[in-house]
């Protein structure tokens, strides 16, 4: 693989009394006097002599007057029933609040027993600071008549800090007053000397956050809280309940107290790390700089799995640490495996750096760094010299922050404050100082920087090589070549277009390959607009336009299918060569349905097969500019190893005992017959050349090679073999199958792909160690073939980077071109199989089209 360069997240009721809504509903519990009165007056009822009709009016009041009364006394009551019954049922409905909080005791010393919580000196020092904040509370009326439970849950060095929670019975309307009240420091106050009945307890710094009410059920069940403590020079291992040979238990709230000795910090690690695959509802782990799991203290909110490599080191700003682990009621996970120890207090971080040249990191890189840290580092190089800083890494993401307001975590430079992730940049001053200032807030830390200074002549900053107007330097073939290099675009501005490249309408250069491809490399879409077919048109991939109403109709109006082949919505069509076809003959209209996640054919037979082309962890790691691979990020990557030789080429499984790979592969030369299958041996799950032995790694024997008897060595066309295993391998986090697509599958023009391998790293090089993987762009087939002077097949694709520098060379040959398609999952696209030497300009790298030989591959291998 060639790449010199690569571009490219119960409750106690209050003694309230009023009737219930039956009592009220029952008139006679309510008012017992009515009715009798009520009966009383039917007795004495007086019949009027029907013809009397004057004394009939003048003895009564008016009829209307009567009803119009009774309406109005009707309202009013039931208005005053529906006031008692929003008042007592919701406004003054009883809700339960928690908090959880902490607070400083300064005039007492740390002892061993506090960390203990059955000693008696736990047992009465929370029963002096349970009757403080009892005092605190009853002193606010806000707080104090609501007030039902606080318990203590632990003590930790700094004089001493007690942590608690604390419940709260409140009406619903004083629920908002109580949170504000528990909010404002003032009114817990800052410092309180409270005189109890025992001797004077003085405490200050009382803090306390809403926090979520199951953790009071958590904290009185011990059956999944431990507690732990650094010792001296030692690492600390925990993990989840039966890790790793049993899932952690559902419906859990596992609880990990870390302590370490006074004026330490921790560093805890997580070294493997597999929970639920994130989501709303999903399990996960949070890890709190504070032992009170408060939303403020938090460090970090890890969910899904990652590979070993990712960096997964946090620090806390103290000496203590607290990991919960959080389940719902499904999946089956192993969970993880955590390490710890102790170190001392950074006392400084930052200082004086002189000198032409040098490097430096925010605290503990690569590690996540500590929370609430400041550390400022003035840099100064020769007095006739300029200094600027080159950021190569840069990782200061805060859940929720938005990156331009940098609030929370930052780097400050000359006014100006730096956030989140951006790719390298530089930062130059025109003088010969410059001064960096870190800061990391109390919660959410990250991965930091790793930075590095330079001195430069102010009249030439980048000797040899071209300046970015942001002051980074980039070799001078990068200026111009159609990709932005530097983050602000200023090599591909004021550019003469070379014949090969084509000018956009905004003045960019970019090659002319990339002229109607579908994707918008201009940025202002002027590369795909001369190619477009008239308004309420459609064009086909052979440049024929169609009415839109044609598309997708069950009729082939281009003539090459492309109108009826990618469509969204599966319709049963009549079959034709670009159409898929289901296991009962119905033939569908959507474009690649196959393992998408979505029913299409009636008898599912698009959704059968699919256990493949998953990788096993969830996250990939950040690690920038770099082309090595992680471990489990290309599982069904195998190296052929030739006895004596090494590894000779790539492969991919499909299947627990298929290979696919490449003809040439297997060619006979005067000294070795490369067809033998005893030659060769299979390296599955492998990722370092020099480590096979690894328990990751799974090696077999090849039983057979089926080379593609149309396999013409001239031309390369049909450059596929398939290899049975001798013995088939058990599909691992390192050892999985790729999607082989169907034979309609479509790769268009313009997608981003894969290619690994540990072939050359420069042509006529050496192989790589490490396996390694470049994103390489499709090239449109008819483009190519004129490209590559007419040697183009239809069994062949043209994948690569036309500006040069990132290709597949060789000892990636036999090896995976993937594409990421719907649902995450990945397809082989294609197998490594020739080129004109390695990352030339304008010379792709050509790959075996995998679709082409579906079929043969099935026949074959029954796969
Ligand atoms: C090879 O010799 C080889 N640049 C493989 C791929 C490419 C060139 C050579 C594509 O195996």
């Amino acid at each position: 693989m060639h790449s010199d360069r690569f571009l490219k997240c119960t409750m106690d009721e209050e003694s309230i009394f009023w009737p219930s809504r039956e009592e009220m509903a029952r008139p006679d519990s309510f008012h017992p006097s009515t009715l009798q009165d009520v009966n009383g007056l039917e007795e004495g009822v007086e019949f009027l002599p029907t013809m009397n009709a004057k004394k009939v009016e003048k003895r009564g009041p008016k009829r209307w007057v009567v009803v119009t009364t009774a309406l109005i006394v009707f309202l009013l009551l039931s208005l005053i029933v529906g006031l008692l019954v929003w008042h007592f049922k919701y406004r003054r409905a009883p809700v339960q609040k928690v908090y959880n909080g902490h607070l400083v005791v300064p005039n007492l010393d740390f002892i061993d027993a506090y960390e203990n919580s059955s000693t008696p000196e736990f047992t009465m020092l929370s029963k002096k600071v349970k009757e403080t904040i009892e005092e605190i509370y009853r002193s606010h009326s806000a707080i104090g008549p609501y007030h039902k439970e606080t318990v203590i849950t632990a003590f930790s060095e700094g004089s001493v800090i007690a942590y608690y929670w604390s419940v709260f019975i409140v009406p619903a309307y004083r629920a908002e007053a109580l949170d504000n009240a528990m909010a404002d420091k003032q009114s817990l106050i800052q410092t309180v000397t409270y005189k109890s009945r025992n001797p004077v307890l003085q405490v200050k710094s009382v803090v306390a956050f809403p926090a979520d009410p199951s953790i009071i059920e958590s904290s009185r069940d011990n059956s999944c809280s431990f507690a732990l403590h650094a010792k001296e020079g030692e690492i600390t291992s925990f993990t989840t309940p039966g890790f790793p040979n049993s899932p952690y238990p559902n419906n859990a709230r596992c609880t990990w107290v870390l302590r370490a000795d006074a004026n330490s910090i921790i560093s805890l690690t997580f070294k493997t790390f597999d929970v639920e695959r994130c989501s709303e509802k999903s399990d996960f782990i949070k890890v709190y700089n504070s032992l009170s799991p408060v939303e403020p203290h938090s460090l970090v909110k890890l969910c899904g799995s990652y590979p070993p490599s990712y960096n997964l080191t946090f620090l806390s700003s103290q000496n203590v640490m607290l990991v919960m682990l959080i389940t719902n009621a499904e999946g089956r996970n192993p969970g993880f495996k955590a390490e710890f120890f102790q170190l001392p207090k950074m006392k400084i971080c930052g200082g004086t750096l002189k000198g032409e040249s040098g490097v430096f990191t925010s605290p503990y890189y690569p590690a996540h760094y500590p929370p609430n840290m400041d550390c400022v580092w003035d840099i100064e190089v020769p007095s006739t010299k300029n200094v600027k800083v080159r950021f190569n890494v840069f990782y200061m993401l805060e859940p929720g922050i938005p990156v331009n307001s940098c609030t929370k975590d930052y780097v400050e430079i000359k006014n100006t404050k730096y956030c989140g992730e951006p790719p390298s940049f530089v930062v130059a001053s025109n003088n010969n100082k410059i001064r960096v200032q870190f800061h990391s807030d109390q919660s959410y830390t990250d991965t930091g920087f790793s930075a590095e200074f330079l001195s430069y002549d102010s009249s030439d900053p980048c000797p040899g090589k071209f300046t970015c107007n942001t002051g980074r330097c980039i070799v001078k073939t990068m200026r111009c070549d159609g990709w932005v290099d530097c983050t602000d675009a200023s090599d591909e501005r004021s550019c003469n277009c070379t014949e090969n490249q084509f000018r956009c309408n905004n003045g960019w250069c970019k090659p002319r390959f990339w002229l109607c491809d579908g994707v918008n490399d201009c940025g202002d879409n002027s590369d795909e607009l001369q190619c477009k077919c008239p308004d309420k048109n459609f064009k086909c991939s052979n440049g024929k336009c169609i009415l839109d109403t044609q598309k997708c109709d069950g009729t082939d109006d281009c003539g090459d299918g492309s109108d009826e082949g990618k469509c969204d919505r599966a319709q049963s069509v009549s079959c034709k060569d670009y159409t898929y076809k289901c296991r009962n003959g119905l033939c569908m209209s959507k474009t690649n349905p196959e393992c998408d996640g979505k029913k299409d054919c009636t008898d599912n037979s698009d959704e059968e097969n699919c256990d493949c082309g998953i990788r096993s962890y969830s996250k990939q790691s950040r690690i920038v500019g770099g082309l090595n691979s992680e471990v489990g990020e290309w599982p069904w990557q195998v190296s052929l190893h030739v006895k004596g030789q090494g590894h000779i080429c790539g492969a991919s499984l499909v299947s627990d005992k298929w290979l696919v790979s490449a003809a040439h592969c297997f060619q006979d030369t005067s000294q070795i017959r490369y067809s033998d299958a005893t030659l060769w041996t299979a390296f599955l799950g492998l990722h370092d050349q020099s480590n096979r032995n690894s328990e990751k790694v799974q090696e077999r024997s090849i039983k057979r090679i089926i080379s593609n008897t149309l396999f013409n060595d001239y031309t390369y066309d049909y450059d596929i073999a398939v290899l049975e295993l001798q013995s088939p391998v058990t599909f691992t986090t390192t050892v999985r199958p790729i999607c082989l697509p169907d034979s309609t599958h479509d790769f268009p023009a313009g997608k981003d792909i894969w290619v690994t391998g540990w072939g050359a790293t420069s042509e006529g090089g050496a192989g790589a160690t490490i396996l390694q993987k470049a994103e390489i762009r499709v090239i449109n087939q008819t483009m190519c073939n004129t490209l590559m002077t007419g040697q183009i097949t239809p069994r062949m694709m043209c994948v690569g980077v036309l500006t040069g520098g990132i290709d597949a060379c060789q000892g990636d040959s036999g090896g995976p071109l993937v594409s990421v398609e719907s649902n995450s999952r990945l397809f082989l696209a294609g197998v490594v199989s020739w080129g004109d030497g390695c990352a030339q300009r304008n010379k792709p790298g050509i790959y075996t089209r995998v679709s082409k030989l579906r079929d043969w591959i099935r026949q074959q291998t029954g796969v």
